[in-house]
């Protein structure tokens, strides 16, 4: 069959949704071009269907004649998964139309929303309810729970509440072909063979179309401490977290790593903001306490833990946050890398796990790997050590452009990093997940009865693989 053209495509589409809500030319631009602007494609058309009837209708029309189609949540993915090819022969699905929040349910402690709920709406809505969806990332305000499930994304509070994987009890998704897998269940206990939700979990919408999902929420907190810290190295830090576990137990909701360079970086995009801190270190963290009580004198446990690290030799400085604005402050600081690596370009995103037992000695290694490919590079390391997710991220030398940087230095340093958490027993890919940027590297570390696995699952929901295409799966094997 000849794929249709794209005013067919567009015409076929407008009778589903409606001529405002199918775009086509320059009005799809935004849409064809990922979060930093690496990764450029062409659509066919961009629809934004406004219920999960209308895109079952579109994807039925989709499948019968071909079409490929690529989902998009918010597009803040970093592995340009969100975004189709330049082949201009594929439809974008966004869901940004299907934004209702359908139901709070305070005693089931559950929240139903539409798959393009951002992040920052589904937190508040379960706030207003007094209950806390936990998922914390920078990108919330843009970002959309469709995109969060289908990246299973993490963030900085993943040591206590773990995952998106961890906080879903019901999905509902649109297969390729147009049927709807309606999974949309509020229950914790449901053994009734496969766990089917799972799948579209991490999938990066190669296996389905998340239309809704419904949610755990948590005790608010009532009460916390912030501290940011210098530490002696990576193992101090990972010593210090111990430590901090027997101190304050399930409290310890954030701890975070930040590197010099990190910071040195940070601090000039945010304008010249100033450190907590006295003096420059090569090491900090960023601890958060957190309870669901206010009989909790966090700051009295922060202070017990800071003392034992000091004496201990692991702290070398410490700023415990005076109030919520300190608090906030703090933390601005360690959401912002992520865009001023953007801004600066020239950055080699390895989002690696390796357990913690490994992961000071990891960081060591592939420093000193990077190091020795280009000894001027800015080692912007950072991220959820709590949770053994490091963000090792080189950064060009100063005085080389990013062209010239990720020419001489990408491949090379990537797959030197890489191998080095895959012999820790890591991951190449901890949060951010695979999209296009990853994909061919998944032959390197994915044993070929995982690919086959993967590739026989793929088959079975979407046998024309029409549905974000030459995404996750690597092609040759
Ligand atoms: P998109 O970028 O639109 O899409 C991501 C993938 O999911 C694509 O493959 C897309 O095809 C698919 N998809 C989107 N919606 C659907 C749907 N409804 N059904 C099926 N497939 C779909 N990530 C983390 O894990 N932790 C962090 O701490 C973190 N911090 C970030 C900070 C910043 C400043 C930025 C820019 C990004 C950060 N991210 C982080 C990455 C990103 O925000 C997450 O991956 C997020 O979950 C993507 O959601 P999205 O709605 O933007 O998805
Ligand atoms: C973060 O933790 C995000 O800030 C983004 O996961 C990480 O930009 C990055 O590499
Ligand atoms: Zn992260």
């Amino acid at each position: 069959m000849t794929t249709p053209s794209s005013p067919t495509i567009v015409a076929a589409l407008t009778d589903i949704v409606g001529a405002r809500a199918c775009l086509s030319g320059a009005d799809t631009e935004a849409f064809t071009i990922d979060y930093r602007r690496l990764y450029l494609g062409k659509a066919a058309a961009v629809v934004l269907p406004a219920s999960t009837d209308e895109l079952s209708r579109v994807m039925a029309w989709c499948y019968a004649h071909d079409v490929p189609v690529v989902p998009q949540g918010g597009n803040t993915s970093l592995m340009g998964g969100s975004v189709p090819d330049d082949s201009g022969t594929a439809v974008v699905v966004s869901l940004k139309r299907m934004n209702q929040v359908i139901e709070v349910d305070a005693i089931n402690d559950t929240l139903t929303v539409q798959a393009g709920v951002t992040l920052s709406a589904a937190r508040s809505a379960a706030e207003a309810a007094g209950r806390l969806f936990p998922l914390r990332i920078g990108s919330e305000g843009s970002c959309q729970i469709g995109g969060n499930l289908s990246t299973n994304a993490g963030g900085t509070a993943v040591l206590r509440y773990g995952n998106m994987r961890d906080l879903v009890l019901g999905v509902e998704a649109v297969l390729p072909d147009g049927r709807v897998y309606s999974g949309l269940r509020a229950l914790r206990k449901d053994n009734t063979g496969y766990d089917l939700k799972q799948l579209f979990v991490g999938s990066e919408g190669t296996l389905g179309i998340i239309t809704a999902a419904v949610l755990k929420l948590m005790p608010l907190p009532r009460s916390s401490s912030v501290a940011f810290l210098a530490v002696a190295s990576p193992a101090a830090a990972v010593a210090l977290l111990g430590e901090a576990k027997r101190t304050a137990g399930q409290a310890v909701t954030a701890f975070e790593l930040v590197s010099r360079p990190a910071l040195d970086l940070v601090l000039d995009y945010l304008g010249g903001e100033k450190s907590p801190l006295a003096e420059s270190h090569d090491w900090m963290v960023l601890i958060e306490l957190t309870s669901g009580t206010d009989a909790d004198s966090l700051d009295q446990t922060m202070l017990q833990l800071l003392e034992a690290g000091l004496e201990a030799g692991l702290v070398l400085d410490a700023a415990v946050a005076a109030s919520g604005t300190d608090a906030l402050a703090f933390w601005r600081i360690r959401e912002e890398i992520s865009d001023a690596q953007t801004r600066t370009g020239g950055s080699i995103k390895c989002d690696v796990s390796v357990p913690l037992s490994r992961i000071a000695r990891f960081i060591e290694e592939a420093t000193a790997a990077v190091h020795a490919l280009e000894p001027r590079t800015r080692m912007v390391v950072y991220g959820h050590m709590g949770d053994g997710n490091v963000h090792f991220n080189p950064l060009r030398p100063a005085d080389t452009s990013a062209a010239d940087y990720m020419g001489a230095c990408y491949t090379q340093v990537s797959h030197a990093v890489d191998a080095l958490a895959h012999a820790a027993g890591g991951s190449i890919s901890a949060e951010h997940g695979i999209g296009v940027a990853k994909r061919d590297d998944l032959k390197l570390y994915k044993s070929p009865v995982e690919l086959e696995l993967m590739w026989q699952v793929k088959k079975a929901l979407d046998p024309k693989n029409l549905l974000n295409p030459a995404k996750v799966l690597p092609v040759a094997r």
